[in-house]
């Protein structure tokens, strides 16, 4: 595959509904499409940076920037026998894995498409339906959580995660436990936590959930490894596992038990699939994380998790909870039984409506020639 030009749009689509985390509370999104041709096809890839570097050090400038400046004249005018020669392409620049990965996913796309398969057979998946879980943010009442999570419920997803912070944990999923008895729950408290808070933590252990996620701090192990060790519920790593060195630390320290994938937080889908064998080997299962992505990220993540030790529902769900019209038609559903069907066309799979990814773009870029650095 020669790479012959990329194209970028910074977009903002409002959200459905605000969702807040323990660093706080958004109402739109506002993210980078990329756009890749070569050889007469296309391909596109979402960047999962937000506007703030609260979740991750990346932000939409970051990435803007190092796809501009760094990623495109090291693949630009290249040719690429596969995919998974585009991350060690980049080996120079380090980190900045969520631009790295929206044009890893690009061309992705792009392969799939050439080959006229499904991204998913591309990537060695093994599954055409995949389970859907929810992630519902830190509500104003109580109240409000409890018809959220009805709401959830009725929809047919196969678990539900919330959001927690100090302040909002064990009430929040003592109300759960006692209106909707034994669903299977998890929480995720975004580094909100300290290993001082370990005996307010383990009050959790009483209410059976599936695990907690990404309790401490956003690049920690160490402290991790020892709050495992006084907790019964399983501990999930997000943040703290931004590569796959960082996967084989945690697990080797017994820092976690489960891990939750996101190819942006590890620099694409090539990683992801090293990681999830490097958790296959171990026995630790992982499942799909989220970034509140359009249909267009949310695709791909289907892909992704047809790998088979994506074993636990993800936290992929209709689009219609996030961007409603979303910027593909049709939107991405969810069936009764709690499960997303994996688009069957080539590539990504879904339609994007052109008009509408214009109408919400703020920033548009072409870099295209045969421009090249020294690595
Ligand atoms: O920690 O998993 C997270 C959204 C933005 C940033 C971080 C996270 C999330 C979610 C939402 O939990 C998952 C989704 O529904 O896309
Ligand atoms: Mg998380």
């Amino acid at each position: 595959m020669r790479i012959e030009r990329l194209e970028l749009r910074l977009l903002r689509l409002p959200l459905v509904h605000f969702f807040e985390t323990s660093f706080g509370r958004i109402h739109d999104k506002h993210f980078i499409i990329v756009r890749l041709e070569g050889e007469g096809a296309v391909g596109f890839g979402e960047c999962v940076a937000e506007q703030d570097p609260y979740y991750s050090a990346e932000t939409n400038e970051t990435a803007w920037h190092i796809i501009v400046d760094f990623i495109a004249p090291r693949l630009l005018g290249g040719v690429f026998d596969h995919p998974r020669d585009i991350f060690p392409a980049l080996k120079a620049i380090r980190g900045h894995n969520m631009a790295k990965a929206a044009v890893e996913m690009a061309a992705w796309d792009v392969y799939a498409r050439q080959r006229g398969e499904p991204l998913s057979r591309s990537l060695g998946g093994t599954r055409d339906r995949i389970a859907s879980g929810v992630s519902i943010g830190i509500q104003d009442t109580l109240a409000d959580l409890a018809v959220k999570v009805e709401r959830e419920r009725a929809a047919g997803y196969q678990r539900i995660k919330i959001k927690i912070k100090p302040g909002w944990d064990i009430d929040a999923v003592s109300m759960i436990r006692d209106r909707f008895g034994a669903i299977p729950l998890m929480v995720d408290a975004n580094a909100a936590y300290t290993l001082a808070d370990a005996e307010h933590l383990a009050r959790l252990d009483a209410f059976d959930l599936m695990m907690i996620e990404q309790p401490l701090d956003y690049d920690d192990i160490a402290d991790h490894a020892k709050l495992q060790r006084s907790l019964k519920t399983p501990i999930c790593l997000d943040e703290s596992i931004k590569t796959v060195n960082a996967g084989r630390a945690a697990i080797a320290a017994g820092a976690c038990r489960i891990i939750n994938i996101k190819p942006g937080r590890v620099g694409g889908f090539a990683e992801s699939i090293r990681l999830h064998d490097v958790c296959a080997a171990h026995g630790v299962p992982v499942w799909h994380g989220g970034m509140l992505e359009s249909g267009i990220g949310r695709a791909a993540n289907i892909h992704l998790s047809t790998l088979p030790n994506f074993s636990l529902p993800g936290d992929i769900a209709a689009s219609r909870r996030y961007f409603d019209p979303d910027l593909i038609d049709s939107p991405i559903e969810v069936a009764g039984d709690g499960t997303i069907g994996v688009p069957a066309g080539p590539g990504l799979g879904v339609a994007i409506n052109e008009e509408r990814l214009a109408r919400a773009t703020l920033r548009h870029a072409v870099v295209s020639g045969e421009v090249r650095v020294a690595t």
